[in-house]
């Protein structure tokens, strides 16, 4: 599917950050209530968070979660990098559907939609995405493919059933700044300033993107990165944080 196109070498589409303050995002959170007549409906304050570890070459991740805001936190156990590209898969397809459509090179098909998801960390480390799920079919896929065939060949796919949820969504959660995923570049509509950050990212370019963050080592640069990635030989000249795996326009 076009996305492995766009995810050989996984952050070689994508900018490394050169700052070391730059963190993760995480979900910020606010509450209000809506009272009616006898029952209060609280909305949940937050967005739920659902934990996924990844490791060569398997996810391990709940089956069903309910509809709504969720944070997924995504532990990369190594020792390779990985991700948590999410899928939703529309006309009632399947994960074993997207395991016939991925075998064949080509464009996705049109009932695949890629939302983003936890881009990859280090080994050791964990990145976090919040998105908006409805119900339906859902696949949990790592497209990373530096060295070898990708790795949902080798494993790590695996379907997500997202149900109606019993109570309200947690709102969106408010964000410090937005990043823009243009054809080709980040837009950032303020710096992104040290401490524990909400980004909204936006893909408004043509084609799917995706964002990595990565804190370069001292004196290292972008283009070091980028040269290390295509062997990943020797210590790494940054450290993958995270950041949002493929999105459609
Ligand atoms: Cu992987």
């Amino acid at each position: 599917m076009a996305s492995v196109t766009a995810l050989v070498g996984i952050v070689a589409a994508s900018v490394a950050l050169a700052t070391p303050s730059v963190t993760n995002t995480v979900a910020a959170h606010s509450s209000h209530a809506t009272f009616t007549k006898a029952v209060a409906r609280v909305p949940a304050a937050k967005a739920r968070v659902v934990r996924v570890t990844g490791e060569d070459f398997s996810f391990n991740a709940p089956d069903i979660v309910p509809a709504g805001l969720t944070e997924f936190r995504f532990l990369n156990k190594g020792p390779a990098l990985h991700h948590l590209a999410i899928l939703k898969l529309g006309g009632g397809k399947t994960v074993e559907d997207l395991r016939a459509a991925l075998a064949n090179p080509g464009p996705p098909p049109a009932w695949v939609k890629e939302l983003g998801g936890p881009n990859a960390p280090a080994p050791g480390l964990e990145a976090n995405a919040t998105l908006m799920l409805e119900p339906g079919n859902y696949a949990l896929i790592c497209f990373v493919d530096i060295g070898g065939p990708p790795h949902f060949a080798k494993g790590m796919v695996r379907p997500l059933r997202v149900v109606p949820a019993k109570g309200a969504s947690a709102p969106r959660p408010r964000a410090d700044l937005t990043m823009k995923l243009v054809d080709y570049s980040y837009k950032l509509s303020s710096p992104i300033r040290a401490g524990t950050r909400t980004i909204r990212v936006q893909n408004v370019g043509k084609q799917h993107h995706e964002v990595e963050l990565v804190q370069l080592a001292p004196n290292a640069t972008v283009a070091d990165f980028m040269k290390w990635l295509e062997k990943m030989e020797g210590p790494p000249p940054g450290k993958p944080l995270g950041g949002v795996a493929g999105m459609e326009p």
